[in-house]
């Protein structure tokens, strides 16, 4: 394994970047998460137990691993406690490696409420958010109003900052929503009870991660949600709130960019997107309803249902692109295993790639179509046993992006995958 390597998602999230960076976690000394929050889901199969991880690194599940939680995570904290207690009831040694940074941007309640108030407001054209506040707490980061981390461990500060952004964001509460505003008491004594539990956690990220750089040692750097959802390069204004791409992994933990050594562009060997928004490839048909059953599609966070169409080679080469990305790894190959045809977006009719939600939603999607192998690939791990159906998809891929396939994942286990490096 190279030094640092960085895995994300390179559709609209949901790609198994979970999987595969609990795979691996085993040549890697620490895990770190730079971007998102608990709007993440991330979803890992161990000897048959299922564990959804929302904020805590896909590298808790093995023993040893140092686990982060970089500056530009936005961290609730409720949450954050919740899934530690969560994971300590199965027996996961969790808050003697799990380190959290003193920069990182607290979600308040009033970040949750706004969030789902303004969803409400939005009606037909609502984003689709998680409803987790994501967005208004980054707003508040960058606004210079926002409280950190850091800022919960000092209760004379907190107090002070909280007044003011609490009058703040009460006010449009209260006068654009019309909504009950939050009570400052509760509001604080809650942050404070969050700091108690915490606090012996709260570190400098930055610092600890340049540690393990000059021992020599591994780090992974976990992204959350996909390169379609980055809120510079995706399907603006249906994106989340952080940048999901590979340039986040050095500015939301401090690791410099020239310690990317390399970057693993995750996949579906289809395309699902939950929440609104452009999608030129969804199924409205028997394959959509197939594609979503075989692969049981349903947000892990939320639970909705998620949308599904074919895979869309076009938008995964500017994800290559703008990304970096050294290798992909295809996941739910096996999900394909059951179709006659399988086909993939070669090209949008066009040769300007699109700029607005507007002009996604006026792609027109052009096909290449394949033969399928309609027999089992799950938990394959040999390439030699591999379909020639299968193989020909794989190697379009390569050809189309430019990128070489690395990892083609068989099922949802743990051990379930083809390694070609
Ligand atoms: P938000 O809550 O502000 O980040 O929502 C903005 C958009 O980002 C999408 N989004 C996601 N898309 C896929 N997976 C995500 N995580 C969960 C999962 C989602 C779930 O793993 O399944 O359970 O629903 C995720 N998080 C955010 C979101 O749908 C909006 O389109
Ligand atoms: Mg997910």
């Amino acid at each position: 394994m190279n030094k640092s390597v960085v895995v994300l998602g390179t559709q609209w999230g949901d790609e198994g970047k979970g999987k595969i960076v609990d795979l691996l976690t085993e040549g890697a000394d620490a895990v770190v998460r730079f971007q998102g929050g608990h709007n993440a889901g991330h979803t890992l199969i161990i000897n048959d137990q299922k564990t959804v991880l929302h904020l805590i690194p896909s590298g808790i599940l093995r023993d040893g691993v140092k686990c982060y939680i970089g500056n530009g995570v936005v961290i609730e904290p409720e949450a954050l406690i919740k899934e530690i207690k969560n994971l300590e009831i199965s027996g996961v040694d969790v808050q003697s490696r799990l380190y959290i940074s003193k920069a990182a941007p607290v979600i308040m309640p009033y970040h949750i409420k706004l969030d789902q108030l303004r969803e409400i407001k939005k009606g037909k054209e609502a984003i689709g958010t998680t409803g987790r506040g994501i967005g208004p707490a980054y707003e508040d980061k960058v606004a210079r109003r926002g409280i950190r981390i850091g800022d919960l461990l000092d209760a004379n500060l907190l107090k002070s900052k909280l007044e003011t952004v609490l009058e703040y964001h009460n006010f449009v509460i209260e006068n654009y929503h019309h909504a009950e505003p939050l009570s400052f008491d509760e509001v604080y004594a809650k942050a404070l009870e969050h700091a108690e539990f915490i606090k012996n956690m709260c570190v400098d990220v930055t610092g600890k991660i340049h540690q393990h750089l000059e021992r020599g040692e591994k780090l992974l750097m976990e992204g959350a949600q996909g390169s379609l959802l980055d809120i510079d390069h995706g399907t603006y204004p249906f994106v989340t709130s952080s940048n999901t791409t590979a340039g986040s992994a050095a500015t939301g933990s401090g690791l410099g960019a020239t310690h990317i050594d390399y970057v693993l562009g995750i996949t579906k060997a289809y395309t699902t997107r939950v929440g609104s928004g452009p999608f030129p490839t969804e199924l409205f048909d028997e394959d959509g309803a197939e594609l979503a059953k075989r692969g049981v599609e349903f947000g892990a966070t939320t639970g909705r249902p998620r949308r599904c169409g074919w895979l869309d080679l076009v938008a995964l080469k500017r994800a290559v692109q703008v990304n970096g990305v050294t290798g992909l790894c295809v996941t739910k190959l096996d999900v394909l295993d059951t179709f006659k045809t399988i086909k993939l977006c070669t090209s949008y009719g066009d040769d300007s790639f699109p700029g607005s939600a507007h002009e996604w939603e006026l792609v027109e999607p052009v096909y290449q179509s394949f033969s399928g192998w309609q027999s089992s690939t799950r938990g394959m791990t040999d390439i030699n046993k591999l379909p020639a159906e299968a193989k020909a998809i794989i190697d379009f891929i390569e050809d189309f992006t430019g990128a070489p396939v690395h990892i083609i994942s068989t099922g949802p286990d743990r051990c379930e995958n083809i390694l070609l490096v």
